[in-house]
Parts: structure tokens; sequence; C-alpha cells
């Protein structure tokens, strides 16, 4: 049905987005198979490394003494401080505000012992439900990391059965210590050398290719440096250009570069201690134009990288940008960046993924996320209006369908 006035619009768009059925492609969390890998409740939502860098601008406590702490006294002490003696503006700190006012709980009443009760009673199945309900998140995407040692046993004894958890193989250790890595691929039986010889990369490529077998992987990850480069005389660019590119072509999955941490610049901090830097896009430009049968997925970590990125998506459809990854996960930057995008590339881009780490942060993500995409939405089609262009209904539920869903899909099946 067309959509008569802007009235109109914008109730077709917020509705639409309200019930959009989303695919994540990137997060931290696990399905039930994992065990304690996957983290739910109150306290893992205020422990997460978010929350903590930020407590400690607060806090002259100790880091080693802070970590030394049970995680229900590291929430005790962060709530007060992020939400008792401040105020919890910050989008991480609100975000647990609006966890709670989803899943119906009395904010008002500020009763953490409250809330820990309501986690208690519920059911693991039950409670993995009930989110993806509230968040209308179909399909998460996981971080399946072949050197985590709590990880790999779930694949080799149980694997992953819940359809609504896929995989992508994370190659983080590989990729950028492989001299420190290369002897664990020795010791699950694949003969590597330090110096990765040309029996080496073969080798290094059965051990992708087999993991991503394993997984059932629909792409292959790394985090990168800022000073990530391609062609240099390094290791990672030898293992990028004569394994990783060759086996994500073979298999026909997506390479995904995370590209500009500067891993533990305060390694006190731990998981929160890694920091941002701008990449370089000419790299990014020469895989898209040296591999066009191989299909990229990029992200970049420093707000500065952000129209280079658009643009140069612009050059190459076998690029697909994704997300606003981590320190870009505010609204202020996301709606900058969504705004860059759409009128640079329509709507041939993933918008955003969660990163969640606790499996609750899946409806605070979303939540604040989805308001700004309806918003910026809403501005687009209504510029088109102004010209005359008759949008209707069914063209609006394709084209959100298509951002937070379809387009990694059908880029998955080019
Ligand atoms: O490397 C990554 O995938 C990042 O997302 C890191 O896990 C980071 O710690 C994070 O959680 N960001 O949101
Ligand atoms: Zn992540």
């Amino acid at each position: 049905m067309a959509i008569k006035d802007k009235e109109m619009l914008k109730k077709v768009v917020e509705n639409t987005v309200e019930e959009v059925k989303i695919t994540d492609i990137h997060t931290h969390i696990y399905s039930k198979d994992f065990g304690e890998l996957l983290l739910w409740g109150i306290d893992e939502l205020l422990v997460y490394h978010y929350l903590v860098a930020e407590f400690f601008r607060y806090s002259s406590i100790e880091y080693d003494e802070f970590f030394k702490k049970t995680k229900r006294e590291q929430a005790d002490l962060i709530w007060q401080t992020l939400f008792i003696e401040h105020s919890p503006v910050s989008e991480s700190v609100r975000g647990v505000l609006t966890v709670l006012k989803k899943l119906g709980l009395d904010v008002e009443s500020r009763n953490l012992d409250e809330y820990r009760q309501y986690f208690d009673s519920m059911e693991l199945n039950d409670y993995i439900d009930k989110v993806f309900e509230i968040s209308g998140v179909k399909e998460v995407v996981m971080t399946n990391d072949p050197f985590d040692d709590k990880e790999s046993p779930v694949w080799n004894e149980i694997g992953n059965n819940d359809s609504r958890f896929k995989a992508a193989l994370r190659i983080d250790p590989l990729l950028n210590s492989y001299e420190d890595s290369y002897n664990r691929l020795v010791e699950w039986g694949y003969n590597v050398t330090k110096d990765l010889d040309q029996n080496s990369i073969e080798e290094v490529k059965r051990f992708l290719a087999d993991n991503v077998k394993k997984m059932d992987a629909l792409y292959m990850a790394v985090s990168l440096p800022p000073s990530f480069c391609i062609p240099e005389d390094s290791l990672r660019s030898r293992l990028v250009e004569n394994c990783v590119i060759p086996v994500c072509r073979e298999l026909n999955i997506p390479f995904a570069m995370m590209i500009g941490v500067n891993k533990l610049v305060n390694y006190k901090l731990q998981l929160a201690g890694d920091s941002v830097g701008k990449g370089n896009i000419r790299t990014v430009e020469y895989l898209c134009n040296t591999y066009p049968e191989n299909k990229f997925m990029v992200t970049m970590l420093s707000k500065e990288n952000q129209h280079e990125l658009a643009i140069t998506a612009r050059k190459f459809r076998n690029l697909m940008i994704f997300g606003c990854w981590w320190f870009l996960n505010n609204p202020s930057i996301i709606e900058e960046m969504t705004r860059i995008r759409m009128e640079t590339l329509g709507l041939s881009f993933i918008p955003q993924h969660s990163d969640a780490r606790v499996l609750d942060q899946l409806i605070y993500k979303w939540d604040h996320s989805k308001k700004i995409i309806s918003k910026i939405l809403i501005d687009k089609y209504s510029d088109i209006m102004d010209n005359d262009w008759t949008i209707t209904e069914e063209e609006i539920k394709r084209d959100i369908d298509n951002i937070f869903s379809n387009n990694f899909w059908e880029f998955l099946n080019k």
C-alpha cells in the first residue's frame, strides 16, 4: 500500500523496524552448548568491560585489587559508582537500564538485589528465547576461536546444537602472533614451521579449512592493528595472501577484517585495556582489487576511517562494510556513520552488529540502534517523497529486511 503522507511514513517505518527479524553478524555470545562461555544476567551486564573502564575513571582502587574481587563484588562497586553516585548517562551504562526496563523490572526501585532475584529465577533456555524475542534478533553469529582452550573441547565433543547461533572462525592468534601460535598447530597435527615454509603454507590452509568445516563457519574473521598493511614483508601478510585468501575463495566464504585495534594500551585494564587507531584504507583497496573473486567484510574502529571506507565500498562490490564497532557504538556516531553510508551506498551495507558479550545486551544494543536507524530511514524516504516518489509499505519492509538481515545472507551466497 502506498505511503500517503509523512505521518503514515513515520508510523510504517517505526513499526517495520520494531518488528524486523535481525541477523546479528558479529557477537561474542554462545549457545547453551558452550556452558559458562555464555554470559548472562545482571552481574555480567555490570562487569562488562565497557563499564569497568568507566568505573576506573572515578575509582582509585588498585586494578588488581578490583579484579581479585568476585564478579558480584565488582558488580556492587560498579552499580554504586556508575549508577548511584553518578547518573547512568553513558551508552553502555544506560544500556543496562534499557535491559531492565525491557524485561519489565522496576528500574525506579534501583534495587540491585531485586534484579538479582529476577535473574536467579530464570531458566536459561527460556531466558535465551525471551532475549531473542524482546530484541528482535532471529540469529547471531558467534566469535569462535580454535585457540581458546575452553571453547575448542565443545566443538570436538558436543558441537553447536542451537541453529540460532551461527559460527565464525576467528584467527587472531594465527595472523597476529604466528610465532607464538604455530606450535599449537603442530600439537594439533599440522606440520608447520616457525618460518612458514611452503609446506607450512599448505598445512595452515588445511588447518583453516578443517576448522571452517568443523564449525560450519559462515566467514573467517580477525581483528587487526591500525598498522595492518598488505602487501608487506611480514608473516601476517604472507598468511593472509597465501593461506586465508585462497581458502576463503575455495570455500566461498568472506574474510572479515576488523581494523584499528591498539591492543592493551593499558594492560592493567585487561579486556578493557584496548584502544583505537586510524587504519590504512589502501590495504582494503589492495585486497579487494587484487582478489576480485574473494569477498571481504570490513569494519574499522576509528571514526576517521569511516568516510573513506564507505567510498571504498563504492569501488568494490566484493566489499561489504558493516557495523558501528565498539568505540563507535554510541548514538552520536551511529547516526553520523549510518547517514554517510546511506547517502553514499544507498541500502547496500550492513548498518549494525551488536558485538554483545553478554546475552542480555542484545536487548539494549538493538533497541538503541533500531531507533537511530528508523529516524534516518524516515528522513531518506521523506526526501524522495518530496520528489513525488511514491513508496509502498512492501518496499519499506523489503529495504528494512535487507539491511537487518538479507544483505548479509545474499553476500554470503554470491
Ligand atoms: O575484537 C573484537 O571482536 C572486539 O569486538 C573486542 O571483542 C572488544 O573487546 C569488544 O568486545 N568490543 O565491543
Ligand atoms: Zn567483537
